[in-house]
């Protein structure tokens, strides 16, 4: 078995990168799990799937007569295809009826998703990487896309290399390859974006680069709550209120950060942020703002989402081709499954569990009464597995993702995982940290060995043959649910063959979205052509929405956002607020994240294929050359590294890869990586 890119894809034209060429290694890993295994005496011991699957079965309805049906949860992933996702959804919210459904894209995406809610009252992108051809700019907001998205990079790098003025601007914490072939890199302090972001709308309202044509018509100003925490600690509430204001109030609010103010928060000199905004106010350029985790993982994520909308609504650069704010996610299907299925406590395929009218669509279509699906969310990611450790949830089936290695906070999970009354299904490929606090575990068919859809940032869905069987018992997720589903009663809503599910399936949950929004290609569609862009009106695909010339949903003849009750998009005054923790005296350096090209998250996968584990066969910390020889770090050696929550060996990258700055403002010997 071999992989090579399809030259007619429109998304990456027929190149892949060093993980998707090898990607078919992870298929013939030495240890991958074909048989079941089930905890006896503290041991794991192989038994029939048949078996596993009635103990699964068995040990939901325990827990739920024991102790209701909030006591069993489902937490998935962006990785799930939407089949997974939506089986997941309508098991547990429509039959069993619990809001117990998450997954690991709330760890990734939820500042994405409450941030196009908050500014255009409905999630994902009005642009696609169209732009990407059509832009003169690209400023990146803390992510590194020549690592992370390194075939998109190349579209970017393709575009510089055939037009002329084309501009690459790196705006980050640290260098890294990104760095590398940017034209500048701009380097502020962690969280101090916020302050950058106000800084640029400062500027552009005092050179008068305001797109006034477009802010007159389809803008409207507000402000919303401030100081509020940051959700460290349990059950913890937030609601935001919008309150509308004035044009003037904004300019009175922005008076804090001018430029020169903003250096001394940031590190970036006035110079820069006054370059930064003359990019996004010359009205004879286009610009693309690419975002990531640096944004979206952010103790103001919301905050800085809106922040960045803000720019582009200031000079009415949106929803064009080559102009736009673009959040880019990570996974294969964060888009597809956990936001477009809605594989979240308050979600339903359509429209959200508080919403009589959307419960009673779901019940409708997945025939169940609607008096089932409870109206009231129950737990985000980080509260569940709080809820797990309390004692709350006794049952978690956890499928796709590694959490007992990717939560934040994690030996408190670790250990809650472990009480005597849990239990926990694991659906694996791999032998994980997570499997290793598993009860049953269930061995599972990756990607190619089994039919799916996922959807990218792009509104693209996208379908994927079964090309390989299965290796020994390994079984599709959405199999697996299936048959535990039937085992628990409802064979009548879950009645589809193992031949034609997956068909099945995409022709019921298209049935949710069924209007010119948000209408999905049907299936004979989406097998003949590389991808599908919704909505999907008349045979028609959508690139950028809001825009009428585009857009089948808008109306009028300029930009309609009607995802909002007054067809405008939302400016948000959203101030500088510090970090929930900085450095000082005890712990004296910051810890960032950061991801590197040949590895995938915590290389369940990438670990088993040889070129990629070769490369780089371990973790390491970056560290700046002067806090490393003030310490007697040297580049390999292995350091203790400690936070006020747990403590970890790795060896130390000085002057690699990433380059973190010693301080912000970034000091002059910070060399850029060759
Ligand atoms: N090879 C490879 N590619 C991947 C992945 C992988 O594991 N391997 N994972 C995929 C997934 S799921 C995701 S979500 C993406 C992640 O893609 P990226 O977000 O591009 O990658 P990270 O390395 O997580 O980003 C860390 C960056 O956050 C920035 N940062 C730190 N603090 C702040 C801040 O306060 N504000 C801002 N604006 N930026 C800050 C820093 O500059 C740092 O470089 O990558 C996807 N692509
Ligand atoms: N410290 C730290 N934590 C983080 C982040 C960070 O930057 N730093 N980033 C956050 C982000 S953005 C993300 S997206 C998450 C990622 O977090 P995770 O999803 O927990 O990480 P992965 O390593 O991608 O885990 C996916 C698992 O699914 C398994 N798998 C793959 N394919 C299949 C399949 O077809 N079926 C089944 N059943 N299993 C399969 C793989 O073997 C692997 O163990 O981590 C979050 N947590
Ligand atoms: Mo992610």
């Amino acid at each position: 078995m071999a992989v090579k890119g399809d030259p007619n894809c429109s998304v990456n034209k027929g190149l892949c990168y060093v993980k998707g060429y090898h990607s078919i290694q992870i298929l013939y890993g030495e240890d991958r799990i074909k048989n079941a295994l089930v905890r006896r005496n503290g041991r794991m011991v192989r038994v029939p799937m048949e078996e596993a699957l009635d103990l699964v079965a068995r040990k939901m309805k325990e827990t739920i007569k024991d102790h209701g049906k909030d006591a069993v949860a489902i937490y998935g992933s962006g990785q799930w295809s939407i089949a997974d996702g939506y089986t997941a959804s309508k098991l547990f919210k429509g039959c069993i009826g619990t809001n117990n459904v998450e997954a690991n894209a709330r760890l990734c995406m939820a500042s994405a998703v409450t941030g196009f809610l908050t500014s255009f009252g409905l999630d994902e992108p009005m642009g696609c990487y169209d732009d990407i051809h059509h832009a003169d700019v690209f400023i990146t907001w803390g992510n590194n896309m020549a690592e992370m998205h390194p075939v998109l990079f190349s579209r970017l790098l393709a575009n510089r290399r055939t037009k002329k003025n084309v501009k690459i601007i790196d705006f980050a914490t640290r260098l890294t390859r990104t760095s590398q072939a940017a034209d500048k890199s701009i380097l502020f302090g962690p969280q101090t974006d916020l302050a950058v972001a106000n800084a640029i709308c400062y500027e552009i309202i005092r050179n008068d680069w305001v797109n006034w044509e477009f802010v007159n018509r389809h803008v409207s100003f507000h402000r919303g709550k401030t100081k509020i925490g940051y959700g460290t600690e349990d059950n913890f509430k937030f609601q935001d209120r919008a309150e509308s204001v004035s044009f003037q109030d904004y300019r009175v609010f922005l008076e804090d950060y001018a430029p020169e103010k903003v250096e001394k928060i940031s590190g970036v000199k006035a110079e820069d942020i006054k370059y930064m905004a003359a990019l996004y106010g010359d009205p004879d350029k286009k610009v693309v703002s690419f975002w990531t985790m640096g944004m979206n993982q952010h103790t103001r994520g919301t905050w800085i989402n809106n922040l960045v909308y803000n720019i582009h609504l200031l000079v009415g650069k949106i929803s064009t081709p080559g102009n736009g704010p673009f959040s880019l996610t990570g996974q294969p299907s964060a888009y597809g499954t956990v936001r477009e299925v809605g594989t979240l406590t308050h979600k339903l395929p359509y429209g959200v569990v508080s919403n009589e009218k959307a419960r009673k669509m779901a019940a409708r279509i997945w025939q169940v009464p609607v008096e089932n699906i409870s109206p009231k969310p129950t737990y985000h990611t980080v509260e569940m597995f709080r809820a797990l450790d309390r004692g709350e949830i006794k049952f978690m089936w956890i499928q796709v993702t590694n959490p007992m290695v990717t939560m934040p906070n994690l030996r408190r999970y670790r250990d809650g995982a472990k009480k005597e009354d849990r239990f926990i299904v694991v659906s694996e490929i791999y032998p994980t940290p997570t499997s290793d606090v598993a009860d049953v575990i269930l061995p599972s068919a990756l990607w190619v060995e089994r039919e799916g859809f996922f959807g990218n940032s792009e509104r693209r869905t996208q379908h994927f043959e079964q090309m390989v069987p299965p290796p020994g018992d390994a079984m599709c997720i959405t199999w697996q649910l299936i048959e535990v589903a039937r085992r628990l009663g409802f064979e009548k809503q879950f009645p589809w063959s193992n031949k034609t599910y997956i068909k099945d399936i995409w022709n019921e949950y298209i049935r949710f979205h069924d209007n010119p929004k948000h209408r999905m290609a049907p299936y004979e569609v989406l097998r003949e052509r590389s991808g599908v862009q919704w909505p999907f009106v008349n045979g028609r695909e959508t690139k950028w929405r809001y825009n009428p010339k585009y857009d089948p949903a808008a109306k009028g003849e300029s930009f309609d956002f009607y995802g909002k009750p007054d067809r405008r998009a939302w400016i948000w005054l959203r101030p500088y607020e510090p970090p929930a923790e900085s450095p000082d005296s005890e712990y004296p350096f910051w810890l960032n994240t950061g991801r590197i090209l040949e590895h995938w998250h915590t290389r369940s996968m990438t670990r088993r294929v040889p070129v990629l584990h070769r490369a780089v066969p371990s973790a390491y910390v970056e560290i700046n050359p002067e806090d490393a020889a003030a310490l007697g770090i040297t580049n390999g050696s292995k350091v203790r590294i400690t936070s006020r929550r747990g403590s970890l060996v790795m060896r130390a990258s000085i002057n690699g890869r990433g380059r973190p700055p010693r301080e912000w403002p970034s000091s002059s010997f910070l060399t850029r990586p060759t």
